[in-house]
């Protein structure tokens, strides 16, 4: 069965930079919602220019445009030894489509990966960030604040919804990133002796 992972957590929890070593280490195709969205911006296309008015204001885009974005990217690597979702599910909808479509595949997630950070090492991860990335997203404090209330109203709940199918490892996201990698690939070999 493949290796389908969420890393799960807050804006600037460590997702990005968590999949990079996961994808490298294990093989795993690497889908970051956030990353597919700004390529829309760069090339402008009419998913694009719609996004990033809400991407600089800090909400989500429309469920129907990211599961969209999945879908077709599920269809491409239907071959893969796995994926690491990146920023993908956010809301419950988007979680619930994205058990429908891995079962079209007769897969299913593997775990859900949650990164554990306070608010204030988020914001303070973010504002450097926005220093050298010129991501207007990560260069005021308010929205950055912003955007981790869209997380708690609408993506922190994903987290009972992965409770309820034991699927939900919760790992401390404050530490070196190689401490961090270690911890998730020690979930991960758990993972590997249970199947
Ligand atoms: P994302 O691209 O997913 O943005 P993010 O959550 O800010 O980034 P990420 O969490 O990956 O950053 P990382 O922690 O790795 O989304 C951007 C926007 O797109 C959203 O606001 C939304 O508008 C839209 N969007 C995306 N997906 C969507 C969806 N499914 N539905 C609706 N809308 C969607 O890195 C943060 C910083 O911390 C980096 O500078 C990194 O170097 C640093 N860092 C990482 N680990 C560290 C550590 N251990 N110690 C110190 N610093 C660390």
């Amino acid at each position: 069965m493949p290796l389908n992972l969420i890393l799960f957590g807050p804006p600037g929890s460590g997702k990005g930079t968590q999949s990079q070593q996961i994808i490298e280490t294990y093989g795993l195709v690497h889908l970051s919602t956030g990353d597919m969205l700004r390529s829309e911006v760069a090339a402008k296309t009419e998913i694009g220019q719609k996004a990033k008015e809400i991407m600089d204001a800090g909400l989500l885009v429309p469920d129907s445009v990211v599961i969209d974005m999945i879908e077709v990217r599920l269809q491409k690597h239907s071959q893969a030894n796995g994926f690491v979702f990146d920023g993908f599910p956010r809301t419950v909808v988007q979680a619930e489509s994205l058990n429908e479509l891995l079962a079209r595949y007769g897969q299913k997630i593997k775990a859900v990966i949650s990164l554990e950070v306070s608010e204030d090492e988020i914001v303070k991860r973010l504002l450097e960030r926005g220093k050298a990335s010129g991501r207007e997203d990560d260069r005021s404090e308010p929205l950055i604040r912003k955007r981790i209330n869209e997380y708690l109203d609408k993506t922190s709940v994903l987290k009972s919804f992965y409770l309820k199918s034991n699927s939900l490892y919760e790992v401390e996201g404050v530490g070196s990133k190689e401490d961090i990698f270690s911890e998730i690939q020690k979930t991960i070999a758990g993972l590997e002796s249970q199947s």
